[in-house]
């Protein structure tokens, strides 16, 4: 079971690799370790185990967070319509954007920084993610809102991307289009 004390922390290196893409099929370790982390999203929204294990909520996991510098990502994710996201891809990848951006109302978080760092956060309004799932099969998500923005920081994380990184330094509660509200 991933625990808090598995997280890797905001200045190790890792976080700034880019991370290598998964040989597929994907090995019976690399398979273990992304069910690991979707199980890890779980259980951080279970208020129960969130509080028995100390776990922070999350809403979404790469895989260099937890010292592994490879293309893999969960998401467990709730949009404004009740729909949940639940996915864990090896390989995922922006095939298109919108050209209008958003930004999560409120700014973002990570499970690598303890700190809050405040400031909007330019995102794509409207992607398609591409990648493979846990059997295999290859996936084509259009996304928009919250798993839009879930999917463009976990697909940050495998570039050696932070959040922050993309906070305007002069003015960090610029808008970028209709903002995605919490
Ligand atoms: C706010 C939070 C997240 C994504 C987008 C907006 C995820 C936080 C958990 N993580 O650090 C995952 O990398
Ligand atoms: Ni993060």
């Amino acid at each position: 079971m991933i625990k808090m004390t598995d997280i890797i922390m905001d200045g190790h290196p890792i976080l700034r690799e880019k991370a290598a893409s998964v040989k597929l099929p994907a090995s019976q370790e690399e398979k273990e370790t992304l069910q690991e982390m979707l199980q890890f999203l779980k259980n951080s929204q279970d208020p129960k185990i969130a509080e028995k294990y100390g776990l922070r909520p999350g809403i979404g996991l790469a895989a260099p967070q937890i010292g592994i510098s490879k293309r893999m990502i969960a998401v467990l994710v709730t949009d404004d319509e009740e729909n949940v996201y639940s996915y864990a891809l090896f390989n995922p990848k922006i095939l298109s954007h919108s050209v209008e951006q958003t930004y999560l109302e409120g700014g973002e978080g990570c499970l690598s920084v303890d700190e809050d760092i405040p400031g909007n956060v330019p995102r794509y309004a409207r992607i398609t993610v591409t990648g493979t799932d846990l059997n295999g099969s290859e996936v084509k998500l259009r996304l928009k809102g919250l798993p839009a923005i879930c999917f463009q920081h976990e697909i940050d994380h495998l570039d050696g991307i932070m959040f922050y990184d993309r906070i305007d330094k002069k003015d960090p509660f610029q808008t970028y289009g209709k903002p995605v509200l919490r």
